[in-house]
């Protein structure tokens, strides 16, 4: 496995971050390695550093302050993340920032190639990566590559205000497998390819293009519904889920937790709930929304943005409604356990996950898993969420439409128990089909099999032709 992080190493640590929680669990079932940037910024790069935990080998190696720069917090998180999410009005373009990205991922693909063996297959992940392949095939490496992107794949028109945009999806056609998180992801890619007249479908299903055929799919990342679950209620007794129950005072609870980010649609969700309040002054002092929020890439500007003003947007609603005895949002900055999470969001009654646009989103797997099948909560979901499409019971919201979102929250509040039960079914169904081990398996298995078909096709290609040039080449006797 290689991501730009690799998660933390101490079991228990909280990780923020859908990539690293995923990517482990499938990890820890097959063993290998995972390779990718240890976190620490360092003078001179080195040679990876190995640590093993289990069957997991960690290998990873420390950027340079310029490499961070320029890599990970000019081009990935100031170019790719918000184009990608279809903030292009927060996007810049910088050259050198850009040339740094490529040089970081050809020196990490000069690093993970000392460690590879004739027979590993390489998943590489998201967006930070995107021309990792490319780098590793110019170095020799012909093992099977296959790329997931975690986020979402823009529509073309979005993906062209990238600058080296044609440079960077024919890096990406050096992958075997290429995968995305839904249809449309995938459709929004392969649209880019054959829009631009480089690729075409060939009657297999393979994408022909940029010299290179690649599979592409959609392989939408899931959990574990029953484990998650069984922690849920393991933990629904720890001392601070008993906290937040006491302060309650048989209130109902509202429960929303993202990484800090521009993408997750807090500002708006605040507001729909500021609407809500306005809207059913009934429920004033009957409901709090509890927002958890850890910061993630803060020295990044447009994140010190977001911060701020959220902060100033909880103050002014709460200003605005709170009583006594009565806060109406509470925001805490903060990352929990993952499992103390799932407890607490057995305990609230609506999940509330609005992000403006978001690959996949976990945390609204979580909910919905998380939840006691007997008494379960709501679910409001935005629609432009990869979850939307796999998650039939929820309700589904535009979250630019704060009216919209206001009438679901006093729907999921007042939904009657048949309805939250049913609704809970319907979507726990498709959770434990499409788990995370679906993901996994389905993703390596079109790889192993891709990489197949493609080395027989080489070697018949390569036969065809040494017969070809025997059958020129002028004989003894002649
Ligand atoms: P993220 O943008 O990080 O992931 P998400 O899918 O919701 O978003 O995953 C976040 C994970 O971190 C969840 O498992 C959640 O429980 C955990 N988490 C969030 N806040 C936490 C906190 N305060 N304390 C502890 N844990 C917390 C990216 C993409 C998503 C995609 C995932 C996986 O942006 O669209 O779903 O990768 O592919």
């Amino acid at each position: 496995m290689v991501s730009n992080r690799v998660a933390p190493i101490q079991e228990g640590k909280p990780s923020a971050g859908g990539l690293a929680i995923g990517v482990l669990d499938a990890l820890k079932e097959t063993g290998g390695v995972w390779f990718g940037w240890s976190g620490e910024i360092v003078g001179e790069a080195g040679a990876p550093v190995l640590e093993k935990a289990g069957n997991v080998t960690y290998a990873t190696v420390g950027l340079t302050r310029r490499d961070y720069d320029q890599y990970y917090r000019g081009f990935s998180n100031a170019t790719l993340w918000p184009t990608f999410h279809y903030r292009n009005d927060l996007s810049r373009f910088d050259r050198e920032e850009y040339a740094g990205y490529m040089r970081v991922n050809a020196s990490l693909a000069a690093k993970l190639k000392l460690l590879l063996k004739p027979d590993d297959i390489i998943w590489v992940h998201d967006y930070h990566m995107l021309p990792f392949a490319q780098e590793l095939r110019k170095l020799g490496v012909e093992n099977p590559i296959g790329f997931f992107l975690h986020i979402p794949f823009p529509v073309p028109e979005m993906m062209r205000t990238v600058p080296p945009h044609e440079e960077l999806i024919a890096a990406m056609c050096q992958y075997d497998v290429v995968g995305f998180q839904t249809q449309s992801d995938q459709q929004s890619f392969t649209d880019y390819v054959e829009r631009t007249g480089r690729g075409h479908f060939s009657d297999d299903g393979m994408l022909q293009a940029f010299g290179r055929m690649l599979k592409v799919g959609a392989y939408p990342i899931g959990i574990y519904p029953d484990a998650i679950a069984k922690a849920a209620e393991q933990f629904s007794n720890r001392k601070p889920v008993r906290s937040l129950r006491d302060s309650m005072h048989g209130r109902k609870l509202i429960m929303s937790v993202d990484r800090l980010d521009y993408s997750k649609g807090l500002v708006e969700r605040f507001q729909a709930f500021e609407r809500f309040l306005l809207n059913a002054p009934g429920w004033h002092g009957r409901v709090s929304l509890v927002q958890i929020a850890p910061p993630t890439r803060a020295d990044v500007q447009t994140y010190q943005r977001i911060r701020q003003n959220l902060e100033g947007e909880a103050g002014r609603i709460n200003g605005r409604f709170a009583q006594l005895d009565w806060t109406p949002i509470q925001y805490l900055n903060r990352k929990y356990e993952r499992n103390l999470l799932m407890a607490l969001f057995r305990l609230s009654q609506v999940g509330y996950v609005t992000p403006l646009r978001d690959g996949m989103n976990l945390v609204a797997k979580e909910y919905v898993a998380s939840q006691d099948p007997a008494d379960p909560g709501a679910l409001v979901l935005s629609q432009f969420a990869g979850a939307a499409d796999q998650l039939p019971g929820a309700l589904v919201v535009n979250p630019f439409d704060l009216s919209q979102m206001s009438e679901a929250l006093e729907r999921a509040l007042s939904m009657p128990l048949a309805e939250r039960q049913a609704r809970h079914t319907d979507m726990m169904a498709p959770l434990r089909e499409n788990n995370l081990s679906v993901w996994r398996d389905s993703f390596l298995s079109d790889l192993r099999s891709v990489a197949t078909a493609t080395s027989v096709t080489e070697k018949t290609v390569k036969t065809v032709k040494q017969g070809a040039s025997e059958a020129r080449r002028p004989s003894a006797k002649a």
